[in-house]
This record gives structure tokens, C-alpha cells and sequence, in this order.
């Protein structure tokens, strides 16, 4: 604790000396979460991030994300705490394999989650996140969609849209892990709550929600709703939001394995020390860069 604090108080001075501000995704450590200037989901992370005046952002969250922040903000300089932090589903679509599947289907629209790298937003005609895909693949005009690289947000989003998807096969580790028997045991535990649920879960796990939505869809509707007890099902992380807008309110998270390690990996020793050292920063090639943008852009545009 005693360390901790002195962490903070450094944080504090140097992010006065860089002008900096620092965005920190719900699934970061609570000794992030807390320090941060703002807390979000990718959605409203990448809009922070287009519309700061800081000159220095430090991105708490998966490389991806540092990413995004990087394009819509090309002459800031963005900082991460640990370049290890990846994103398993972000690695699972690659532009070979993307630029194939278009060359199959010529007049399909290439929509893409913001879990991705941007070399692939590069090659995307419009980016999307799980708060907005539904009205993303509302704006566009083809009948025909290749979705990428979520196959379990792409079965949701499928089940609302008239619209053909051509749905890429990745899947989130974590998501992904949760099963209907682990909802089952919960629900019958705790028969009083109501289960909120990430669409990057398993269909079947997804069928089972009370309410289905992104990270933010679920802490909105959890702060709003007149139930008092929820299992949880999403990245446990979550709970820090959750329990800041509803301290009264009980959250179980729907098994023990809803934790992404790779947005674990940053603490706070790390980010303060990438503001002292204002390393490792992210980079992304000017063109790549004016592509991505591109397709970022479009999406923050969609009303
Ligand atoms: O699973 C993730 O990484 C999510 C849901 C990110 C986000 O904020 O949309
Ligand atoms: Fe990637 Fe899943 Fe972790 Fe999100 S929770 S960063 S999708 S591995």
C-alpha cells in the first residue's frame, strides 16, 4: 500500500510534466483503473483518444487498442506499459488470409471489430466494436459482409441483420471459455440474478443472457436495472466499474476463468514507469496508418 502510494504521487508529477492523460480499458488491474483520467471500453477509449489535447496518451489496454489511439491521433505520442500485452483474437485474422477472402467476394464490405491490428484496419472498409456493430452493419450498403475476426460477436450480429456475413473463425480465449453448464450452476446458486453477457461469448452462453451487450451495454444496464444481484459474464475486470456505480448491487462472475491475462500484464510499477522512461511507444507506419484511419473514422462517424 505504502508503495503504491508512492507510485500514484509519482504518476501524478509526471503526468503534469508530459501533459499527459491516461485511458485505461475496464479489463485493466484496479491499481490502473483507478489512477486513470478516464475508464472504457474500446468505443469510448478510441473517441478519448481522437479528441484529447494532451500531447502524451499512455493507453492501459491490449496492443490493438494503443494502436487505434495511434491513428486517430498521429501526432501524439502514445505510450503502453508492457508491448506484450497482445490480443489472441487480434492475431487470428492476418491480411493474406483477409485479402484472399475479399478477392472471393468482390463486392462484399469488409467490416471489422476493433480487435484487430491495424494493418488489417488498413484493409477494412469500416471498423466496429460490440457497442455499435449493429448500426455499423446498418450504415453500410452491401447486401454482403465479410466480418472479421469475431465469429462469435459475427453469430450475433448475424441473428439481427438481413444482411449475408461471411464470418472469419477467431474467437477471444477468455470469452470463448465460458459454458452454458458454468451459466446453469451459477443461475441455479444464485436464482435471484439476472445474467449479463458479452456477445463474445458462445452462442449458446449468449442465448442464455438476461441481457446481451458490450462492456458498457452491461455496466448501463447492471446501474439502471432494479435487480440487485447479477451473474456476470464477461472479463472480470469489469467488476471494478460495476462496483463503483453500484456499490449495493452483487456481481458474480460466471466462472473463475473470466480473465484475459494479456490485459493483466500492465500494472502500475509499468505505467508509471513508461512515463518516466516514455517507453515502449507505438508506432504504426504513415501509410498503414492513412488507411486504418480510414476505416476508423467511418465508424466514429456512424450515428
Ligand atoms: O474483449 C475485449 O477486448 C473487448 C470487449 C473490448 C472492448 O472494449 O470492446
Ligand atoms: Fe483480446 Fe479477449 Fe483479451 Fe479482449 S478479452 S483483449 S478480445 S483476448
Amino acid at each position: 500500500a505504502e508503495q503504491n502510494r508512492e507510485l500514484r504521487e509519482r504518476l501524478m508529477q509526471l503526468k503534469k510534466e508530459r501533459n499527459a492523460i491516461i485511458l485505461a480499458h475496464y479489463y485493466q488491474r484496479d491499481e490502473i483503473q483507478e489512477v486513470a483520467d478516464f475508464r472504457g471500453d474500446s468505443f469510448l477509449l478510441a473517441q478519448k483518444a481522437a479528441a484529447t489535447d494532451a500531447d502524451v496518451i499512455v493507453f492501459c489496454g491490449v496492443h490493438f487498442m494503443g494502436e487505434s489511439a495511434k491513428i486517430l491521433a498521429p501526432n501524439k505520442t502514445v505510450l503502453i506499459p508492457d508491448e506484450r500485452a497482445g490480443c489472441p483474437m487480434a492475431d487470428m485474422v492476418n491480411v493474406d488470409g483477409l485479402r484472399k477472402l475479399k478477392a472471393q467476394h468482390p463486392n462484399a464490405t469488409v467490416v471489422t471489430y476493433i480487435n484487430s491490428s491495424a494493418e488489417i484496419k488498413a484493409e477494412t472498409d469500416i471498423c466496429c466494436t460490440s457497442s455499435n456493430a449493429l448500426k455499423v452493419i446498418n450504415s453500410v450498403e452491401s447486401d454482403e459482409i465479410i466480418w472479421v475476426p469475431d465469429k462469435n460477436l459475427g453469430h450475433y450480429v448475424q441473428q439481427h441483420t438481413d444482411k449475408k456475413m461471411i464470418i472469419w473463425e477467431g474467437y477471444c480465449n477468455t470469452h470463448d471459455m465460458l459454458t452454458v453448464k458454468d451459466v446453469e450452476e451459477m443461475k441455479a446458486k444464485y436464482p435471484n440474478a439476472q445474467f449479463v453477457v458479452h456477445p463474445e461469448c458462445r452462442p449458446e452462453v449468449v442465448a442464455l443472457g438476461d441481457y446481451v451487450g458490450s462492456t458498457t451495454g452491461i455496466l448501463e444496464y447492471c446501474k439502471n436495472s432494479d435487480c440487485q444481484e447479477f451473474i456476470v459474464g464477461t472479463e472480470d475486470g469489469t467488476g471494478y466499474q460495476l462496483r463503483v456505480d453500484s456499490p449495493n448491487k452483487t456481481f458474480h462472475f460466471a466462472n473463475k476463468y473470466l480473465v484475459c491475462p494479456n490485459m493483466k500484464v500492465n500494472n502500475l510499477k509499468k505505467l508509471v514507469k513508461c512515463l518516466e522512461t516514455m517507453q515502449p511507444q507505438i508506432y504504426v507506419p504513415p501509410t498503414v496508418a492513412d488507411q486504418a484511419r480510414k476505416s476508423l473514422e467511418r465508424m466514429l462517424q456512424v450515428k
